[in-house]
């Protein structure tokens, strides 16, 4: 039986747009609502980048770049460029020619006075694909990766600067303890008949939602069910560094550790069919091909997670 009511998303970037162009297919918009991991956040040449919030702005309007999962289709590097040429500006985060337009406009608003979840509501409205795409909070909080190498690294200079290859030893969310979920994020927790955790990275992407103070607490305590989608597979990270941080920070890169991470608050697991099955008391396992090459594949795991969980009630 299909689930009724509405689905909140917890997300970050390529691998939850992956899962999140599949819920669109599945359910009208204003039964979904996305929040999304704004730790990646940074400044940049006077601009305000939001990785992932582009990442599924794009994705849902159907610009993104499909070779890369961000940044926008058909972009050019002119800019960037002559940066580099005339200014020699270190070219090392590659802002497309047209994904500036985002930024300055984005950083506009903000500089105007705007809320980051006002901006992002109208670059989305305009954008046309009707999605709701809700910041974890209005405030900055950065997310800080403490490596072996480099010692404290802001997230992009570790992801992009460095190619996440520095040893991770911890990660830190700066300012989390003053940051707050946004109005829109608690009215869509407090609405939701069902709340998925998307297949983004645990540590990068997700731990910075939880880490705004009260958020985790929150979700435990909703009676919808929480319900996250394994990144892990046969194993393995389908890409990026998940299962290298998993390694880094000491644990076993399985979907069991993935369970753990969440342990507190998931009443559901949806694990890859691909991977060692395991139980835990007290948490729904199922086992379906979370892998998702293309959009038949985004569709039927968006499709067979919101029935899984709507047979639970049935
Ligand atoms: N990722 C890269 O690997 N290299 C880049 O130069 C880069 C630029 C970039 C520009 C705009 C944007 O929205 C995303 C961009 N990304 C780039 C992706 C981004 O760093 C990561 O995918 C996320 O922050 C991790 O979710």
């Amino acid at each position: 039986m299909a689930l009724t009511g509405n689905v909140v998303v917890l997300t970050g970037g390529v691998g939850g747009a992956k899962l999140a162009r599949g819920l669109v297919e599945v359910l009208p918009p204003e039964r979904l609502s996305f929040i999304v991991n704004t730790g990646d956040d940074f400044w940049r040449l006077g601009l305000k980048i939001c990785p992932d919030l582009d990442t599924l702005m794009y994705t849902l309007a159907d610009v993104v770049n499909p070779e890369t999962g961000w940044g926008l289709r058909g972009d050019s590097l002119i800019t960037l460029g002559s940066l580099d040429r005339l200014y020699r500006v270190d070219p090392w985060f590659r802002l497309g020619d047209k994904d500036l337009a985002t930024h300055l406009l984005r950083s506009h608003w903000l500089r105007q006075g705007c809320s980051l979840t006002a901006v992002t509501a109208c670059l989305v409205e305009r954008l046309g694909s009707g999605a709701r795409i809700l910041p974890m909070t209005d405030a900055e909080m950065p997310t800080l990766v403490d490596t072996v190498e480099c010692g404290l690294l802001g997230f992009q200079q570790y992801f992009v600067k460095y190619g996440w290859q520095p040893v991770v030893r911890g990660i830190k969310h700066q300012d989390c303890e003053s940051a707050r979920l946004s109005d829109a994020v608690l009215s869509a927790l407090l609405a939701a008949d069902a709340v998925l955790i998307a297949p983004s990275n645990p540590w990068l992407s997700l731990a910075p939602i939880l880490a705004i103070p009260g958020a985790r607490d929150l979700l435990a305590r909703l009676s919808a069910p929480v319900v996250a989608v394994t990144p892990i597979i046969g194993g393995a990270a389908v890409k990026g560094p998940t299962a290298k941080i998993m390694r880094e920070l000491g644990l076993e890169v399985s979907a069991r550790s993935i369970a753990d991470f969440y342990q507190d608050i998931i009443g559901g697991f949806v694990d890859d069919k691909r991977n060692e099955a395991f139980a835990r008391q007290g948490l729904r396992i199922t086992q379906m091909d979370t892998l998702m090459n293309d959009l038949p594949d985004k569709i039927a795991l968006a499709r067979g997670t919101l029935e899984w969980i709507g047979s639970w009630t049935a």
